[in-house]
């Protein structure tokens, strides 16, 4: 009888044990929720096995500060720490035969999960030639994320099983091959973060929302001091101080420019 209840004290703590971590586990969670998506602040997981060549850009200006100012979080994870056995081994020749190494999906399926589990699950993006290629429209969409997960294969790519498992959304900066998917996870980042309130100073983001939406323009020329350069003056009209012409004269500018040398960012008859 003392055993049995000894017992069910036991089984009370443990249950009582189990639902304090998950009340644990909610109310974290819907602290995670309020800060980035009420408060407009954004996490970045970046997924790789060469965290160095992220560390760097992590501390540049813009991004340091967006940082330090609590907008933004940015984690960066070596997908070798995921890897078990004695060589820690990551990646491996491909089935079929071929040149170069594969990631193998264990290390990389066992970070994602782990990665996503320490906060509401983020948006999942894998770099790689075969995405969708990456424009401003895109990085508006990811900008609204409260949370992303950036995974950077290397080698010759990610085992397809990772894709086929986790559905990543899979994008591509751009057409030409890059050594690994790092130096996009950097463009992402880099597009991404300017457009998370409060990174930018009032002034610029106030530019940017005039130039978003669909059309797009180049931008005009700009010029500083000296006034003159190697015989070279600044146009007469930005001397003038008269702003609606030096407006007007800027808009022609970026429309010939774009007219000249972006004729596909023009709808059809507006560069005629
Ligand atoms: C991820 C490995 C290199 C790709 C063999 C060596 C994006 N716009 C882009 N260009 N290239 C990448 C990219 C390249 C990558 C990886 C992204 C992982 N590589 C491989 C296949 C052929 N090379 C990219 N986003």
């Amino acid at each position: 009888m003392i055993l049995n209840a000894k017992c069910s004290i036991q089984n009370d703590k443990c249950a009582a044990g189990i639902s304090i971590v998950h009340f644990a586990f909610v109310i974290l969670h819907l602290s995670f929720c309020i800060k980035y998506f009420l408060l407009n602040l954004m996490r970045i997981d970046v997924l790789t096995l060469f965290p160095e060549i992220l560390s760097g850009y992590v501390g540049q200006s813009l991004l340091k500060r967006a940082v330090d100012a609590g907008i933004v979080d940015v984690r960066v994870h070596n997908i070798r720490d995921w890897a078990t056995g004695k060589h820690k081994q990551v990646d491996d020749r491909p089935f079929g035969g071929g040149p170069g190494m594969v990631l193998r999906p264990e290390p990389v399926v066992e970070c994602v999960e782990a990665v996503q589990q320490q906060a509401p699950p983020g948006r999942f993006v894998l770099l790689t030639p075969q995405g969708r290629r990456l424009d401003q429209a895109k990085v508006e969409e990811l900008a609204t994320c409260g949370r992303l997960v950036l995974l950077c294969g290397r080698y010759e790519g990610v085992d397809q099983r990772v894709i086929d498992l986790l559905q990543p959304e899979e994008l591509s900066i751009g057409d030409y091959i890059l050594g690994g998917g790092e130096v996009a996870a950097m463009v992402v980042i880099d597009a991404v973060v300017r457009l998370v309130p409060g990174v930018l100073g009032d002034e610029e983001s106030n530019r940017q929302d005039s130039f978003s939406g669909e059309r797009r323009l180049l931008e005009f020329p700009q010029y500083t001091r000296p006034r003159e350069y190697r015989g070279m003056t600044v146009p007469d009209v930005l001397m003038t101080g008269n702003h609606p012409e030096i407006a007007k004269w800027r808009a022609e500018q970026s429309l010939t420019r774009t007219r000249e040398r972006r004729a596909d960012l023009l709808e059809s008859g507006e560069g005629e």
